[in-house]
């Protein structure tokens, strides 16, 4: 396991200074934030983020995420010219050494959330979701304030994107991911690189919009679609614990080895299709933490980890789901997890 941490640049609060005194940080996560999605990232770009990790004495192997644009989720006229660029930028990450590139297909929203500072009963405060809540915004309306989203687009814009997508069913847009793939993964392979998909987050459908990337048997489905090394899966135990029907010990048990990346996170299920995040550990939430990084290591991982979403503790203020303190919490957790379990298998 090599333990990794999600910096934003430049402009992160989150130095590098101070996420290299995280015992046992491997690397960082990071991404080229200069460019929109669909554009050339500049091998200056790439190498600049490169050059500063290292002068931290940090890694970078792990990129997240390289956006897929809209058009090549919907099937638009320009897909097969973008995903020319996607192409361009594996390429160009193989060079600079990257072994790893998280992206989503999900449509128009990233992750969702009803609330961005839910108060919890020790003071803590956390991201939460609630369907009804969800359901009730208008995304036309400027209504959703949403830290996964690409706050960029106009209103116009925005109600274009949700009309191009009226006419796009789940299968349709498995179609579209399965056309992408068959571009990108060989590409990926002969550089060396792993892409790994991140499970849509809440795991289904919302505002009219499909989501594929969500339970077990559709991450088969993912896998088959291109049946290579370099077809992988993001991990993420918080993405797709949201629905109790994913058992994650036997998801991670079962495709360890299509695991090039995990967001080790845990949540509390607090209703039907609501839920709040919590502290890492199993007895903060409803996920088996151990349960889940047993079953990694029982089925051979050997890939990247990051601590995923913190909570906002000890009056730190800062960009939702990632201040320092305690996703610090979780990358020490985290390494005791790992440790102790490898130890038992005689690792
Ligand atoms: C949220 C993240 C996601 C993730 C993208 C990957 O904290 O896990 O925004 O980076 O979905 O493309």
């Amino acid at each position: 396991m090599k333990l990794t941490f999600r910096w934003y640049g430049q402009n992160d609060p989150i130095t590098l200074e101070k996420i290299r005194q995280i015992p046992n940080m491997y690397g960082i996560v990071s991404a080229v934030y200069d460019v929109p999605a669909g554009s050339v990232w500049s091998m200056e770009s790439i190498m600049r983020v490169k050059t500063q990790a290292l002068n931290n004495g940090l890694e970078f192997d792990v990129v997240e995420s390289v956006p897929v644009p809209e058009e090549i989720k919907y099937g638009g006229p320009n897909a097969k010219e973008l995903t020319d660029v996607y192409c361009e930028n594996i390429r160009r990450l193989g060079k600079a050494g990257v072994k790893c590139i998280c992206y989503n297909f999900m449509p128009v929203f990233d992750w969702l959330r009803s609330e961005l500072a839910h108060k919890q009963a020790d003071g803590a405060n956390a991201l939460a979701y609630d369907e009804k809540t969800v359901l009730a915004m208008d995304p036309l309306k400027s209504e959703l304030s949403l830290p996964g989203w690409d706050e960029s687009y106009t209103r116009e814009q925005l109600g274009g994107l949700i009309m191009k997508y009226k006419s796009i069913s789940e299968e349709k847009l498995w179609a579209n991911l399965e056309t992408f793939l068959k571009q990108i993964i060989p590409v990926a392979e002969s550089n060396d690189i792993s892409m790994a998909i991140h499970p849509d987050d809440p795991p289904w459908g919302i505002f009219g919009l499909p989501r594929i990337i969500t339970t077990e048997r559709n991450l088969e489905r993912l896998l088959n679609l291109v049946d290579s090394p370099s077809n992988g899966i993001t991990l993420c135990t918080g993405s797709l614990g949201a629905l109790p029907e994913n058992d994650l010990p036997k998801i991670a048990k079962r495709f360890a080895k299509r695991i090039p990346f995990a967001h080790l996170r845990n949540i509390l299920r607090t209703g039907n299709r609501q839920f709040q995040e919590v502290a890492h550990p199993t007895s903060c939430g409803s996920l088996d933490m151990y349960g889940i990084v047993k079953s990694l290591v029982e089925g051979g991982f050997d890939g990247y980890v990051r601590p995923d979403h913190g909570r906002m503790i000890w009056g730190e203020d800062g960009r939702y789901g990632y201040g320092l303190y305690d996703r610090a919490l979780g990358a020490a957790y985290i390494n005791g997890l790992f440790e102790a379990i490898e130890k038992d298998m005689g690792e």
